[in-house]
């Protein structure tokens, strides 16, 4: 495993991936994340339930399965820019893979509502990161029009590419599990993902339910209808109109699933509980996987995977707000005890 870590999906995965043996190849060593036993939780469900860690891969999200596989196409076909709207890890992604093929990068959030950690990934690559004055629905509209009218390879997951690579990690639980997978919890916002895993698990032969979760405030896929101004603490999430709709709702279907929401108070407490108990920080986003696996179950499934999405570290305003403070201490041995062992 720690050999095909190192290789990248495509070349690990290449004779199920779109690329020949003679394409060019921008990888950063994403895919073979760990997939963890997670003992505490299993045994609040009961039943036995994995977390696959993709807040491991190069820039702390599961965007870079998909990305090496977006950007590799476009050098292959000649790109001298990418560009994407994001609500924050696309943009990080995009930037670091951009800049690893040595092409421009452009990146369109929503002003004021992207977490620290990936305004600082996607400027410290050097991308050009523009703030709209509108949320990510709207960036997506109109990056898509940009995209139409100039030559830059457009990398959101309306690109297929992005859902070939992003399929790879169903291929790695199914290889983890030996076959053996009931469901799988993930978190949906433009519905990409859950698209591609469902196109990765039908590829394989395998038929897993898919248990998708949205944020209450963003949950255009429970609602049934777009939503105009969504606002959840998962600001990865934060999504009233998914691009992937029909797929996703495809998915979920074919795969005898569900799509339902959760509360920010219930994505915060599972975000809190995996941190605290089973030693895994991700962002708050990828929580809502755990969340909803508490608040709904699984419906008898008896083994489960938890799609963590993003690393914690992504969104530290939102973990310092969580916890409790730090402990003021003088430099002196007395005051040392008191601070540790009072
Ligand atoms: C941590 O970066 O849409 O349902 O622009 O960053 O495939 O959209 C991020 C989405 C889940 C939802 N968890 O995946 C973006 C963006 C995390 C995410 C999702 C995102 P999709």
């Amino acid at each position: 495993m720690s050999q095909a870590r190192s290789v990248g999906v495509i070349e690990r995965f290449r004779d199920r991936l779109p690329f020949g043996p003679t394409d060019p190849v921008v990888t950063l060593g994403e895919g073979g994340t760990p997939l963890v036993l997670a003992e505490r939780l299993s045994e609040r469900v009961g039943a036995e339930v994995h977390l696959k860690l993709e807040g491991t891969n190069p820039t702390g999200s599961f965007k870079d399965r998909g990305m090496t596989c977006a950007v590799s196409a476009a050098v292959r076909e000649g790109a001298q820019a990418v560009i994407c709207a994001s609500t924050g890890n696309t943009a990080a992604s995009a930037a670091a893979y951009a800049a690893k093929a040595g092409l421009r990068g452009a990146v369109i959030v929503p002003d004021g509502k992207i977490a620290t950690g990936k305004l600082a990934q996607a400027l410290v690559h050097g991308a050009r990161v523009i703030a709209l004055r509108g949320n990510f629905d709207t960036a997506l509209e109109l990056v898509r029009e940009l995209a139409a009218r100039h030559p830059i390879a457009l990398v959101n997951s309306v690109n297929e590419f992005r859902l070939e690579g992003q399929k790879t990690a169903a291929f790695e639980l199914l290889e983890d599990l030996d076959g053996r997978l009931d469901a799988l919890c993930i978190p949906v916002g433009n519905a990409g993902n859950i698209t591609a895993y469902w196109k990765g698990f039908v590829e394989a032969g395998a038929a897993p339910r898919l248990f998708g979760f949205q944020a209450a405030g963003a949950a255009p896929l429970v609602n049934g209808a777009p939503v105009k101004d969504p606002e959840t603490v998962a600001s990865a999430i934060r999504i009233g109109n998914p691009a992937r709709w029909e797929e996703a709702i495809d998915a979920m279907r074919a795969s005898r699933g569900a799509i339902r929401a959760v509360t920010d108070d219930e994505i915060l407490s599972a975000y809190r509980l995996l941190a605290a108990t089973e030693g895994v920080f991700c962002e708050p986003a990828s929580a809502a996987s755990v969340a909803g696996l508490l608040k709904y179950g699984a419906d008898g499934a008896e083994r489960i995977a938890c799609v963590l999405t993003g690393h914690g570290l992504k969104d530290p305003d939102v973990a310092l707000e969580q916890v409790g403070a730090v402990v003021p201490c003088e430099p002196q041995l007395r005051a040392i005890e008191r601070a540790v062992l009072g």
